[in-house]
């Protein structure tokens, strides 16, 4: 993204749709200025001309007696006027609701208004052009916002949240994205900050008058405060944890009788040939993995030994008992019959599985070229959610969709994108800084010197800055901002 701070920007900043209101945005040091050349100053004759809408009622200094451009040159704190904007087409003039802000108590930092006029698309177009006439420059993505970050107003993790807010579509998304804004991690960033700040302050006062062989702070004092630090870190990053960042992938396990066709599916859906494939029952003794993307998240997919009860000291019986482990872990079932040769005893060991219970599971009737209907499936047996065949694609297409339907329902109502994006951030740098600061702890245990552990706080300390971006560069700072819409 380009900045450049002694540009002026405008832009609509609600959804430029039909709508009965509709906020266009102006920031930078030429607000008044460019107000003043659009807007008619108070006391001037007043036209009817068809599209404007009603004031906004009450508020607003009304016209009689003040003097807008007096208003816009003099006034201290934020304000609200009624005016009319001249729309430069055919002598029309329309109704706005102006909210100034003429100095840096703004969103922005900076002065900057917003104009309140009717959400005609047409109209607030043309109003977006008057602006950019006079002065204003079409504002970038997210640059409303990157302003206030970059005047303090805002840190990165609340810019990000703010985005959260916007892009929430159930309450428990918008509960975390305004904590999020609120400082829910800024706060406690912020904290272990200035602590490891103080800290560093203290060794390298030390260091300053190494000859002396004065010390500042000694190491046990060290080792309790990095103590503390380290576990307000690991409670941090557990609460990312606990709504689903930094966890291990997602792993879906395909389960069911020996020769269901579980093998072929594996490879059917990551496209190369990952597990052996035979006409003898019990070809899959390992546990055979393959990662792919699915639903925006790394899904792990596991080919699993088919369920079936033997209990010698035979491979396959061993087979069995990993099989019962790695089930145990998995976040959810792709239950395989063969719709051809469904199997009744498996069904029976599926229901007394403690393990199993409460997992999301997807059934899935497999060979479906080897039967002329699904109603040929014993109807014993739970009708199939889906039916495949390796050898007809878009069965596997209507299987992923249904794979992904069940990874969103599991992961979607914790964060909205901007959210999940701040977690993974966040807990991306929580982690590097817990390890410099594990590795400090331990420099202490071995008495080394002062100067290495300062370099291990320091890493620690730039991490932490990273998150609420009091250290950053344009790289991140574009990633960012670039996510949001224009007018934001
Ligand atoms: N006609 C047809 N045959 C299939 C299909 N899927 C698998 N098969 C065949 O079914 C047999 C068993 O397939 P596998 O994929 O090895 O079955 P599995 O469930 O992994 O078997 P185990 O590893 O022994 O538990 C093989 O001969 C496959 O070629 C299918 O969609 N249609
Ligand atoms: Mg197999």
């Amino acid at each position: 993204m380009k900045l450049d701070l002694s540009r002026t920007i405008v832009a609509v900043s609600s959804p430029l749709a039909p709508a009965a209101r509709a906020i266009v945005r102006l920031s930078g040091n030429a607000t008044a200025e460019i107000l003043k050349r659009v807007l008619r100053p108070a006391g001037s004759s007043f036209q009817r001309t068809g599209i404007e809408t009603s004031v906004i009622e009450g508020a607003g200094v009304e016209a009689a007696g003040v003097d807008r451009d007096d208003l816009l040159a003099n006034c201290k704190s934020s304000t609200y006027f009624n005016a009319q904007l001249d729309l430069n087409w055919d002598q029309r003039w329309l109704n706005v609701g102006v909210y100034f802000w003429p100095n840096h108590r703004s969103f922005t930092g900076e002065p900057s208004a917003e104009l309140h006029l009717i959400g005609s698309v047409p109209i607030v177009n043309r109003v977006l052009r008057c602006l950019t006439e006079a002065g204003a420059s079409p504002a970038e993505r997210g640059e409303f916002a990157l302003r206030s970050f970059l005047a303090g107003k805002l840190d990165l993790v609340q810019a990000e949240a703010i985005l959260g807010v916007i892009e929430s579509t159930e309450s428990d998304q918008l509960q975390w994205a305004l904590g999020q804004l609120g400082g829910n991690i800024s706060e406690p960033v912020r904290k272990l900050r200035s602590e490891l700040m103080e800290m560093l302050a203290h060794l390298e006062a030390g260091l300053d008058f190494v000859e002396e062989d004065i010390q500042f702070i000694t190491y046990s004092e060290l080792k309790d405060r990095l103590d503390s630090i380290i576990e307000r870190i690991e409670q941090l990053g557990e609460q990312l944890r606990s709504r689903g960042v930094g966890n291990r992938d997602l792993e879906i396990a395909l389960i069911g009788p020996p020769n269901a066709g579980k093998s072929s599916l594996l490879n059917a859906i990551v496209g190369t040939d990952r597990a052996i494939v035979s006409p003898i029952a019990g070809t899959t003794r390992d546990t055979v993995s393959a990662r792919l993307a699915l639903a925006g998240t790394s899904v792990t997919l596991l080919d699993t030994a088919g369920v079936e009860e033997i209990f010698d000291q035979s491979p396959r019986a061993i087979a069995q008992q990993l099989l019962r482990t790695r089930l145990a872990s998995c976040d959810a079932l792709l239950v395989c019959q063969d719709l051809s040769n469904p199997s009744n005893e498996f069904e029976q060991q599926l229901k007394d599985s403690a393990d199993l219970a409460g997992k999301p599971v997807i059934r899935i009737g497999t060979k479906a070229d080897l039967v002329m209907s699904s109603n040929q499936f014993s109807s014993q047996l739970p009708e199939p959610d889906c039916v495949v065949s390796i050898s007809q694609p878009e069965l596997l297409e209507q299987l992923l969709h249904r794979i992904e339907q069940v990874l969103v329902r599991q992961t979607s109502s914790r964060f909205t994108q901007a959210t999940h994006h701040t977690a993974i951030r966040c807990f991306h740098s929580l982690t590097t800084a817990r390890e410099s600061l594990a590795r400090a702890r331990e420099l202490i245990a071995f008495q080394e010197g002062e100067e290495l552990i300062a370099s291990e706080l320091q890493c620690a300390l730039l991490d932490l800055s990273s998150i609420i971006g009091e250290v950053h560069n344009d790289d991140i700072l574009g990633e960012i901002f670039s996510r949001f819409c224009i007018g934001k």
